[in-house]
């Protein structure tokens, strides 16, 4: 079995000890850190989540797998957030309400550090009022992100950025929205200005959306 194969195993039975000396290994063998992330880690995610879908595992395993990876990105961040710091802007996060997944958004918000910007991360669970408190209290803020990972948390985004536009705030922000059930069509629907489909691509879309 290959190093990244052993990650995604160890995720996948949700051993955190054991995910973390596994990705220092990988690093120390020269093994890049983007594929330890997406072969070894986020694979391991989409698998664990098949299994939920057909029964074979339950909601318990599925927490202990997130812990597991949550145990080996943080041994990967240095390696995958790049060394910038200087401030190109600043950019609020958060999970929508109703929505306790954090792994991707977490994932955003690191890449999106790492090219620069200063990152407001809200956490999961997050009301359209905090974002919009939070909008008030940094009006320098240039970009707001919301993740969504469930089909029934997919209007919560809808509400967020109607509840941005009846605050009188939605022509001081770009909005960009992402996360496993999210497209672009429906970005465009619920008239956001951009979706990204992975943490590198949002991090390359937020630079965009300030350049123009
Ligand atoms: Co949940 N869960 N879960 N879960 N869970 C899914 C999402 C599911 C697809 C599993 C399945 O059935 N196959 C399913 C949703 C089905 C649906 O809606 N159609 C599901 C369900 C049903 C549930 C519960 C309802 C289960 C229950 O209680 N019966 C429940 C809901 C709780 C709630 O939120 N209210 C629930 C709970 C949980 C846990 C708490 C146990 C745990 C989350 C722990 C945590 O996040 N701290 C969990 C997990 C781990 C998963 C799976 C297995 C993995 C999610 C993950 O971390 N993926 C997931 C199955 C799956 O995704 N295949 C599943 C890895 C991560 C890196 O990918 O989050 O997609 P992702 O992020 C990507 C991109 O989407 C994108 O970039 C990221 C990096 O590349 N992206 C953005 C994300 N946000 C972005 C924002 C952007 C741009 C890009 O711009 C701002």
């Amino acid at each position: 079995m290959s190093k990244i194969q052993e990650i995604q195993s160890a995720v996948e039975s949700g051993k955190k000890k054991i995910v973390k000396e596994l990705v220092e290994e990988a690093l120390q063998e020269g093994l890049d850190p983007v594929a330890i992330l997406n072969q070894g880690m986020i694979e391991a995610m989409g698998n664990i989540g098949e299994k939920f879908k057909t029964g074979e595992v339950f909601v318990p395993e599925m927490l202990v797998a997130a812990r597991a990876m949550k145990a080996g990105v943080e041994v990967l961040k240095p390696h995958l957030a790049g060394g910038q710091h200087t401030t190109v802007g600043k950019f609020i996060i958060g999970t929508v309400e109703g929505d306790l997944h954090d792994i991707g958004k977490n994932l955003v918000a690191m890449m999106v550090e790492g090219s620069g910007f200063e990152v407001i991360d809200l956490g999961v669970d997050v009301s359209p009022e905090t974002i919009i408190e939070t909008i008030k209290a940094n009006p320098d803020c240039c970009i707001v992100g919301l993740s969504a990972l469930l089909t029934t948390t997919m209007p919560s985004l809808n509400r967020t950025i109607a509840a941005i536009t009846e605050a009188g705030l939605r022509n001081q922000v770009k909005i960009m929205v992402g996360g496993a059930p999210i497209t672009q069509d429906f970005a465009d629907t619920i008239g956001a200005d951009g979706y990204a489909a992975d943490a590198a691509s949002a991090a390359s879309l937020a630079k965009e959306m300030i350049a123009s």
